[in-house]
């Protein structure tokens, strides 16, 4: 089958039914239903095999971050197939996209996080993670600093290792996550957790929830604690102002590691080109993938400071994948990067697109069904209310009403995806001030109609 010549949709969906296992899908209720095929995409917007043209406001999965349809991308990693389509990284060789890139990252990063090991994703590269700070601290004599502390909620991949860090307990329920010798702690999310606290408070409350962990299990057991600055699949949760300083203090305080997951957060997500900085955060380690390509080709990293980089040196780190610092990935990326940085991507989107979206979703907060509406760069969540006085959550339980919101939302052309009852985008960084408006115009209806549609169901209720 030519695959530009495309069969109509039901045989599509037919093939996909009956072959393509999907991830994060009931297969068997997507059978019934036909998956959404995706043939095409321009700039921040989709087209599917029905000829709907959608704005993406996921930016795929928050990694489209220079927009689709840049031939520049295809065309460096064509000239890397024909010289060099693969080789790897392994006992002491190396090829000129892998070092380029990684020098490239060193420059990019902030303070002393110069050096790069290679993945094929996220969840590799926080794979690579345990096994680094793990070494590290044997390496360093204190093999027993074994234990990484995580959070509830929080979003790392979907490998053994990557799950593990996760916080999703859908995720544990299932194939024996997590691994021994990484815990939890309660997540920053104070529109659904901060009870009466002002958010100051609870910001502070659940940073300090890190020392109470830390003293439980002692000190001098703990090798690193892992966060994404903004929590993204966990529902576009932003910390409270007062949440990272008193993380940075306490990690500080113990001289634990810390291990910042940029996968979303990192290439200008914040309006600064890693979320750490946005926050002022120093970690020992960041997590990358996702906008390092901005999806064009699969690679992750971690980008590791001069002290971590040298103890790890010390001895042979039996570790490593074969797609390490791919060549055509590694092209494809630094491309990426020249375009991120040439075209001020990042400037703009802290000068303008940022600030213009802040606005723009703010203004969805006089929706009676929207009980916030946040953004921090261009990142943006909404949770979803029956009652927003008392931030109360429905009594059908979690997920319904987002659901429900999310089918209205394609309904109007635009992908917005729901967890739980938060309804999260993270478009394109490229996206103009008008595809910002068109976007808020599409949620309005998309929220109207969920309204109605909750009304009818005799659903605004609260739990
Ligand atoms: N860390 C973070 C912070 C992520 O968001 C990963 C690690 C894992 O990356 P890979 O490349 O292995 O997928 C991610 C990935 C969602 C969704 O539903 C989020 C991700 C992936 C798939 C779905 O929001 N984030």
């Amino acid at each position: 089958m030519s695959l530009t010549n495309t069969p109509p949709t039901a045989e599509l969906q037919a093939l996909d039914a009956a072959h393509h296992m999907h991830p994060f899908t009931a297969n068997g209720a997507l059978g019934q239903k036909g998956a959404r095929i995706i043939t095409r995409a321009q700039g921040v917007r989709l087209t599917d095999s029905n000829g709907e043209e959608l704005i993406d406001g996921m930016a795929g999965l928050w990694c489209v971050n220079i927009g689709y349809g840049r031939a520049e991308l295809a065309e460096a990693a064509a000239r890397q197939m024909r010289e060099l389509p693969y080789y790897n990284t392994f006992f002491q060789t190396s090829h000129v996209p892998a070092l380029t890139l990684a020098a490239k990252l060193a420059e990019l990063a902030p303070d002393d996080l110069n050096h790069v090991f290679f993945a094929g994703s996220g969840s590799e590269a926080n794979d690579t993670n345990i096994r680094m700070v793990r070494q590290y601290w044997a390496l360093k004599g204190q093999a027993q600093r074994g234990t990484i502390i995580a959070r509830r909620n929080g979003y790392h991949g979907s490998t053994m290792g990557g799950g593990s860090l996760g916080g999703m307990a859908a995720m544990h329920a299932q194939g024996g996550m997590p691994i021994p010798g990484i815990v939890h702690i309660d997540q920053p999310y104070w529109w659904g957790e901060g009870g009466d606290m002002t958010p100051e408070e609870f910001g502070l409350a659940r940073a300090r929830a890190l020392e109470e962990k830390i003293l439980e299990i002692g000190p001098e057991t703990v090798a690193a604690f892992i966060a994404e600055p903004v929590q993204g699949a966990g529902g576009v949760i932003i910390p409270p102002d007062s949440y990272w300083p008193e993380v940075q203090r306490i990690v500080d305080k113990y001289g634990i590691l810390l291990i910042a997951d940029e996968v979303i957060t990192g290439f200008g997500r914040l309006g600064q080109w890693f979320g750490s900085q946005s926050y002022g955060i120093r970690p020992h380690i960041m997590t990358i993938a996702k906008g390092l390509s901005s999806g064009y080709q699969p690679i992750g990293g971690s980008i590791v400071c001069d002290e971590v980089a040298q103890t790890i040196a010390q001895d042979e780190f039996n570790h490593g994948y074969t797609y390490s610092g791919h060549p055509v990935a590694a092209a494809v990326a630094l491309e990426n990067l020249r375009i991120l940085d040439e075209e001020s991507i990042v400037t703009r989107v802290r000068d303008e697109a940022a600030p213009y979206l802040a606005n723009a979703w703010a203004t969805l907060t006089d929706h009676p069904l929207v009980g916030e509406a946040v953004s921090r760069g261009l990142m943006a969540s909404l949770a979803l209310t029956p009652d927003k006085s008392s931030r109360a959550a429905f009594a059908a339980g979690p997920g319904r009403a987002g659901y429900v919101c999310r089918e209205y939302c394609f309904a109007n052309g635009l992908v917005m995806r729901h967890v739980g009852d938060r309804m999260i985008i993270a478009p394109p960084l490229v996206i103009s001030t008008s595809d910002i408006d068109e976007l808020i115009r599409r949620a309005r209806n998309a929220l109207d109609q969920t309204l109605e549609h909750l009304h009818r169901d005799g659903a605004m209720v609260a739990a």
